[in-house]
């Protein structure tokens, strides 16, 4: 069952107002912990921004999963599954990210891996996306690269107790995951819990905003619509007056 497929809203890609100009695309990271709501906050923050995007029927949104991007495991990993740390940055392929951010950034199509947390290995086929007007990026180690953190306009780290997280992640590995209790429990003090400490906990201070309470946190999530709406509408006014000039 492929997870994460690339949620792609809108028609037709671009002619859209605001992709005249060249790079056009405003491209959001967002960054937290596991099970903090990444996901459910980017999908609230496009949900809001479509229906302010009525004005603009041609704008088109993006979200890609990080999730997606985790690298094939050689046959000795493969052997040793139940030993190995998905939450370390040598999980990702950071090649394959890095050029389909910059490809999405710039305008271009990009191809997004699919992969299958059941199996924790990759699907053969690859899902063919547009760029959009509005690409958001979500997962754990979002802000881990400095190449990744140039290309992004804003970045978001959602931040949620640690219990809170542990107690929806044990929720969600056994429903969606399929695993069990025990060994859900057992990753979570071996890997989950000192990699969040190493790698993904020194990545908030890169963050524009932290958004305390994740989903829950209405007020957060409304300002930052709002800043994108905000940051678009300049564009679009920046183009269509280049476009008069013409
Ligand atoms: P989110 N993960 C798996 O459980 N299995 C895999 O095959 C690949 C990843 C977990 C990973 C990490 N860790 O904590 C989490 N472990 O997925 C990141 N163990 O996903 O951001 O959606 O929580």
């Amino acid at each position: 069952v492929p997870r994460k497929t690339p949620r792609d809203i809108g028609g037709p890609p671009p002619p859209s107002p605001l992709r005249q100009g060249a790079n056009t695309t405003f491209l959001i990271g967002v960054a937290g912990g596991t099970a903090s709501g990444k996901t459910s906050v980017c999908e609230k923050i496009m949900a809001q921004l479509r229906e302010d995007m009525k004005d603009h029927p041609a704008s088109r949104l993006l979200h890609v999963a990080q999730d997606n991007f985790y690298r094939d495991l050689t046959p000795e990993e493969q052997a040793n599954m139940s030993a190995f740390n998905f939450d370390h940055p040598s999980a990702f392929a950071w090649n394959e990210i890095v050029a389909t951010l910059r490809d999405l950034k710039a305008g271009r199509p990009a191809v997004i891996p699919q992969y299958d947390f059941v199996t924790s290995a990759r699907h053969p086929e690859s899902v063919p996306v547009q760029s959009a007007d509005v690409v958001l990026f979500d997962g754990i180690l979002a802000f881990y690269s400095a190449e990744l953190r140039d290309l992004f306009d804003l970045m978001l780290f959602v931040d949620v107790d640690d219990d809170t997280r542990l107690a929806r992640r044990i929720r969600r590995d056994l429903v969606e995951r399929k695993r069990d209790v025990l060994h859900v429990l057992e990753q979570y003090e071996r890997t989950v819990k000192p990699s969040f400490a190493q790698f993904i906990l020194p990545t908030k201070q890169f963050a524009h905003i932290i958004v305390p309470r994740g989903l829950e946190n209405t007020v957060a999530i409304d300002l930052i619509q709002r800043h994108i709406q905000w940051r678009l509408s300049e564009r679009f006014h920046a183009n269509a007056s280049a476009t008069s000039r013409s």
